[in-house]
C-alpha cells in the first residue's frame, strides 16, 4: 500500500467552484500523464497557496510530485515524464520535441495573450474568491491595465484570435493531429489552451464544420473522455 507521499500527485488550479479546472498548463500535464497511462491524484490548488508548492521551487501550477520528486512547469513535467517513463512517447524523438517546443512557445507567448483579452471578462467571475485580489494585482503589473480594461473589447480580441488560428485550422484540414495519425504532446499543449476557453467562455473560436472542431472533439473524447468530463462554461 503506497503512502500519500509516494502517490503521484498533480497540483492543479481550481476556481471558486472546485470543478473548475481552468488552467491551460495544468491540462497539458493532465493529458501527458493520461497519454503515459500514469495514474495520479489531483491536488486542487489556489494560486495564492504558494506554501503548498514551495518544495517545487516555484510559485505556479502545474506541479507534479512523483515519489519524492517535485517537478514544476508543464514543459519540464512533460520532459521529465518522457525521460522517466519512455513507454507511450509524448514526442517523436528530438525533432518531435523541437516541434512541441515551438508550439509551447507559440501558445504561451503569441496565442494566450490574445485569448486572455477575449475571455477575461467571462473568466474573472469564476476565479476563487481568495485569489481575486492576487489576479487583479498581477494583471495590472503584467499588462499595466486593470482586469476591466484588458477585457473591455472582447469582440476585437476574438477576431484577432480567429485570425491567429488560421494556420492551425489549415494544418488540421490536412492532418488528423499535430502528431500525425495520433495525438502527441504538441496536440496536448493546444488542447490545454482550448480546454481553458471551453471552461471559462460561452463562445468557441470555431464553427462546428471546422477542422479545429473535429480535432478538439477527438481530444475531448481521448482517455475515456477525461477532457469531456470537465464541465464546460455553460454547466458551471
Ligand atoms: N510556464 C508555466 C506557467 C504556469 C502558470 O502560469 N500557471 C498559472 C495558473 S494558469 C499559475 O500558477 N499562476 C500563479 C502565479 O502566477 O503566481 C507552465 O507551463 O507550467
Amino acid at each position: 500500500m503506497k503512502t500519500r507521499e509516494q502517490k503521484r500527485r498533480l497540483f492543479e488550479v481550481i476556481g471558486e467552484n472546485p470543478q473548475t479546472h481552468l488552467s491551460p498548463y495544468c491540462w497539458r500535464s493532465r493529458m501527458a500523464l493520461a497519454h503515459k497511462r500514469l495514474k495520479f491524484v489531483s491536488e486542487p490548488w489556489h494560486v495564492t497557496e504558494k506554501q503548498r508548492i514551495a518544495r517545487s521551487g516555484g510559485v505556479t501550477a502545474p506541479v507534479l510530485v512523483d515519489g519524492g520528486k517535485w517537478v514544476r512547469d508543464s514543459w519540464q513535467i512533460a520532459s521529465y515524464l518522457e525521460e522517466s517513463y519512455p513507454d507511450y512517447p509524448l514526442f517523436d524523438g528530438v525533432a518531435g520535441k523541437a516541434k512541441a517546443l515551438f508550439v509551447n512557445r507559440w501558445a504561451d507567448n503569441a496565442l494566450h495573450p490574445l485569448i486572455f483579452r477575449a475571455v477575461i471578462a467571462e473568466q474573472f467571475p469564476l476565479t476563487a474568491g481568495c485569489d481575486k485580489a492576487f489576479y487583479e494585482e498581477r494583471t495590472q503589473r503584467k499588462f499595466e491595465q486593470s482586469v476591466e480594461e484588458i477585457g473591455a473589447d472582447p469582440e476585437a480580441a476574438r477576431q484577432a484570435v480567429v485570425q491567429a488560428l488560421g494556420p492551425l485550422e489549415d494544418t488540421l484540414v490536412e492532418v488528423s493531429f499535430l502528431g500525425g495519425g495520433t495525438p502527441d504532446y504538441a496536440d496536448y499543449i493546444l488542447f490545454g489552451t482550448f480546454q481553458w476557453v471551453r471552461v471559462v467562455s460561452h463562445t468557441p473560436f470555431w464553427s462546428e464544420g471546422s477542422a479545429l472542431h473535429r480535432w478538439f472533439e477527438a481530444l475531448l473524447d481521448a482517455f475515456d473522455g477525461m477532457g469531456r468530463a470537465q464541465p464546460p462554461r455553460c454547466m458551471l
